[in-house]
């Protein structure tokens, strides 16, 4: 076994890898970050497929120096523009579906830009955070393709600190986001083929994790089967906390970012309209967190890996990473509560409300 593939051997090359990259990216981050500019424009892009989003913005990129990156490099004038939700509610139906274009073999390739941005948030009304996000919105994009596409995601670093994007599926070991940490002011690209479909994640990988996980550095990964899911109304929740004092315990649980918005903005939907939800966990310093839905029950899918397998339920929780597809209908109108069934989750902002108007020729 030579020294590169001893465990030990690999470890002591990787920290020496790890400390010149540091190193390097220190020269590069001191030298770029002065220069960098993150212009925010308005963009009326559609990334659903189900008409205008509106509130989104897209992220013009700054000129980035050439630190890493997968052969060809896209220059960064040409990447497709990063998808930015301005809120809870926006989040909650904007799917970033990337750039399309089609492979000489026929499949599709969809590209995303995804940047790294030191920014303060409202975590609730009037409580500011200072996060670490991706695209300037905690949780990042939700990006979305098809199985077997092939993805590749550019990754800018205009944060102050070393990250990371972490993927779940599978992918070959130098995709995998954990050892090639891109410094401030440095990009990567990021590309395989999406598999097995599913909702899946992506996070920061770089330690301490703890702390880059509840700064803000996650969002979720929908890989959509070959055969889509039968037509519903989709929407996305992401649980999380923050710990807006750094005693290692969350002061606020929210879905989406912002603790209460779905009390304050409760979601309309219509009277036996299709429902899906894609819910995945990324509180971090409690184990579990979990939702529960009033005077329904829902099919829930877990990890949304299987079409065939599924619990009929109206409450599952969920460890920190673990996510699952949840697919039902309101059988009566009027408002009715969704929340953490852990009482101190609710009571500290993860809480919400369906108004469920009457289905159309229904009173
Ligand atoms: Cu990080």
């Amino acid at each position: 076994m030579d020294e590169q593939h001893h465990p030990k051997g690999q470890l002591s090359l990787l920290l020496t890898r790890l400390s010149r990259r540091g190193f390097l990216g220190g020269l590069l981050g001191l030298g770029f970050l002065g220069t960098a500019t993150t212009a925010l424009t308005e963009s009326r892009r559609d990334y659903s497929g189900q008409g205008e989003q509106v509130g989104t913005k897209s992220i013009a990129p700054a000129p980035y120096p050439t630190h890493q990156a997968t052969t060809p490099e896209t220059p960064v004038a040409d990447l497709p523009p990063p998808l930015r939700v301005s809120d809870p509610m926006t989040f909650l139906t904007t799917f970033d579906y990337g750039r399309v274009s089609q492979l000489p073999d026929g499949r599709v390739r969809r590209e995303y830009t995804v940047i790294a941005l030191d920014q303060e948030v409202e975590v609730a009304s009037g409580v500011k955070f200072p996060a670490w996000t991706f695209n300037g919105n905690i949780p990042g994009p939700t990006l979305r393709c098809t199985e077997g596409d092939l993805v590749t995601i550019h990754f800018l670093n205009e944060s102050s600190m070393p990250h990371t994007l972490h993927f779940h599926g599978f992918h070959p070991a130098n995709m995998d986001g954990v050892f090639e940490v891109v410094p401030p002011g440095s990009r990567f690209s990021y590309e395989f083929t999406a598999e097995p479909f599913g909702l899946h994640l992506y996070h920061c990988h770089v330690m301490p994790l703890k702390k880059h996980i509840h700064k803000g550095l996650y969002g979720t990964f929908i890989i959509d089967p070959p055969q889509p899911r039968p037509k519903a109304r989709e929407m996305v929740f992401v649980m999380n906390g923050f710990d807006t004092d750094f005693d290692n315990e969350n002061e606020f649980y929210t879905v989406n970012g912002v603790a209460n918005f779905f009390v304050e903005h409760p979601i309309e939907v219509r009277q036996d309209e299709p429902l899906r939800i894609y819910l995945a966990n990324l509180t971090e310093f409690d184990l579990l967190n979990s939702i529960h839905t009033h005077a329904t029950f829902f099919k829930f899918y877990r990890t949304g890996t299987r079409l065939d397998q599924y619990e009929y339920t109206d409450t599952v929780m969920l460890c920190q990473g673990e996510r699952g597809i949840m697919e039902y209908s309101y059988k009566f109108p009027g408002m009715f509560m969704f929340h953490a069934h852990q009482s101190e989750f609710a009571e500290l902002g993860w809480m919400g409300f369906f108004k469920v108007l009457p289905a159309e020729g229904k009173a």
